[in-house]
Order: structure tokens, then C-alpha cells, then sequence
């Protein structure tokens, strides 16, 4: 696989500021080198910058830096069409709102190609507020609900191709607000929470969600959020949630990834390598990546997190 990888420093999207050192965390831990190692070329396009912004507003006065976001989000879509024609993008995060932009763009792609685009949320969040709905402003936790086609996104540019709620499965989900579980009772989209994961596991329900990926002949976007993991294992996050996925249900989560061969594009989010010690939540990250691209459990480094 031609990995393409795309630095998205976007820390506007919550309130805790490092987020927009994930990139060159990403870097730090070698995750080019990881994904060579496998057999991959992998090419590094730098990291993305900012349009210049314009004044949009919106009637919802918690929601903060939205002129930024809304910038981030169009140079963001574009970076992924550009790159989606020449190989699988790897967006190293930056926050959650990215993906507003990612997911915008892959959609597209996929409307150009004519392919269903399908989407796997990997998150301890389910990111379904609107701009109109949310109570933190932080847009970190919308992008789900922009790709879903939502309204409530006025000020943003249309989404360009609204992914069918029956193409969206969620993994992961243990912090979910009220107003995203009522908006989420009115779609198809598959909600694998926690209390799901500990009655059947994890490959049930994730062979069934790619299973429908292939028989459609779909286009696979993974958007995993470091706060899916357990905060024991990867601490560095914002938004740690107890009750997470652990080191085996990760690994085996990418591994089952890469045995479907489906995923075509991959967002790393919400990583804040200022708030653990020694990169060890950046190298999990890249660890997990090598998973999600070939790399089997006797491969493993041994290394200490
Ligand atoms: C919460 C937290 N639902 C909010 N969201 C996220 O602020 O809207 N945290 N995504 O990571
Ligand atoms: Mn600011
Ligand atoms: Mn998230
Ligand atoms: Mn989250």
C-alpha cells in the first residue's frame, strides 16, 4: 500500500491545547518507518495549513473557534481528495473536528468513484452534537453527525455526500450526552458500546459490520480516537473515559482491520503528547497503526509503553 501521510494539526476543536503537536509526535514515533517495515512506501506530505479564515458565526454562543474549524475543514477535505486518487491517507491528528474535513473529503471521493463510502467510529464518544446542539462548543465532538447529514451545520459547507446511517458503526461508545442519544435513536447507525463489546467480544460484531462493507464493494474510513483506548494503556488525551479497550482488544480490533483488506483511509485523533511521558500513548498509536497495516502479533516490538 502507498501510505500517505498527512499532518493535521487542529487543536481548536476542544479546550485543551497540545493536540497540535500530534503530528510530529506521530513522526517522533516513527510511524513512517513502521509502515515501511511492513513493505509500504510511505510518503510524508507535511502537515496541512490554514486557509484564511472567514467571520462565520452561528447562533449557539458556547460553540468556540468556529471560523478556524470551518477553515480546517475545507483544506482538510481537499487534502484528502487530492490524496485518495494516489494511494490510503493517514491523518495524524489534531483533534476530533479534523474529521469533519476527512470525512467530508473521502465522501466525495467516493461519490467520484461511485462507491459507497462506509465509516468505523473508534472512540469512547459517539461525536454526534450538531453546532446547534452542543453545550461544550467544543467541535471536536460533531463530525460524526456532520458526515451523518445532520442539520444544525449551517455555517459549514453542505456536506458533500451524507454517509447512510446503515454505513456507520461505532465502536468503543461509554460517554454519550443526551442530546446525541436522542439524534441517534433516529438513525440506523450501528452502536457498539461497551456493554456490547463485553457480552460478544469484538469479532462478531466487527465481521458483521465488514462483512456489509465488502458485499457493498465499499470504501472503508477507521476514525480512531485515542480516548477508545483505556486510559491505563493511553493517557494522553483530553477526554479519558475509565472502562476502555484494551491493549489486546485494540490490537485485535486492527488485526481483523487488515485481514478485510477494506480500509482505504485512517484517522489518528486527539492524541496530546503533552500529557504523558516519553511518547508512550504516540508509540501505542503507531503500534496499533503497524497492526492495522500487516503487522502480526510475533512481529510485535517488545517495547515498554
Ligand atoms: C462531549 C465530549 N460529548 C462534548 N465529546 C468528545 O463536548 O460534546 N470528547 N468528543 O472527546
Ligand atoms: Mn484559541
Ligand atoms: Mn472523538
Ligand atoms: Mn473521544
Amino acid at each position: 500500500t502507498h501510505c500517505i501521510l498527512i499532518g493535521a494539526p487542529v487543536d481548536e476543536g476542544q479546550r485543551r491545547p497540545g493536540c497540535l503537536m500530534g503530528p510530529a509526535a506521530y513522526r517522533t514515533a516513527g510511524l513512517a518507518g513502521t509502515l515501511t517495515a511492513l513493505g509500504h512506501t510511505a510518503e510524508d506530505r507535511g502537515d496541512v495549513t490554514l486557509l484564511p479564515l472567514a467571520d462565520d458565526t452561528c447562533d449557539n454562543p458556547a460553540v468556540h473557534h468556529l471560523p478556524e474549524t470551518i477553515a480546517w475543514t475545507k483544506a482538510l477535505s481537499q487534502a484528502a481528495q487530492d490524496a485518495l486518487p494516489d494511494g490510503m491517507p493517514i491523518f495524524m491528528g489534531g483533534d476530533h473536528s479534523l474529521a469533519l474535513g476527512t470525512v467530508a473529503g473521502v465522501a466525495s471521493h467516493a461519490t467520484r468513484v461511485g462507491r459507497p463510502q462506509f465509516v468505523i467510529w473508534l472512540d469512547a464518544h459517539s461525536d454526534f452534537h450538531t453546532v446547534a446542539t452542543t453545550t461544550s462548543g467544543n467541535l471536536h465532538g460533531t463530525p460524526m453527525a456532520y458526515a451523518a447529514g445532520r442539520p444544525g451545520f449551517d455555517p459549514f459547507p453542505p456536506f458533500p455526500a451524507p454517509i447512510p446511517g446503515e454505513n456507520i458503526c461505532m465502536f468503543g461508545i461509554r460517554s454519550v450526552d443526551p442530546a446525541e442519544h436522542a439524534a441517534m435513536q433516529e438513525t440506523e447507525i450501528t452502536v457498539n458500546d461497551m456493554r456490547v463489546l463485553d457480552e460478544q467480544g469484538i469479532v462478531a460484531p466487527l465481521r458483521d459490520f465488514l462483512d456489509r462493507v465488502s458485499a457493498a464493494n465499499g470504501l472503508l474510513h477507521v476514525s480512531l480516537d485515542v480516548d477508545f483506548l483505556d486510559p491505563a494503556i493511553a493517557p494522553a488525551v483530553g477526554t479519558t473515559v475509565p472502562g476502555g479497550a484494551t491493549f489486546r482488544e485494540a490490537h485485535l480490533v486492527m488485526e481483523l482491520l487488515h485481514e478485510s483488506g477494506l480500509v482505504t483511509s485512517l484517522d489518528l485523533v486527539e492524541l496530546n503528547p503533552f500529557l504523558d511521558e516519553r511518547g508512550r500513548t504516540a508509540k501505542l498509536m503507531v503500534d496499533l497503526v503497524g497492526s492495522l497495516m500487516g503487522r502480526k502479533v510475533f512481529d510485535r516490538p517488545t517495547r515498554s509503553y
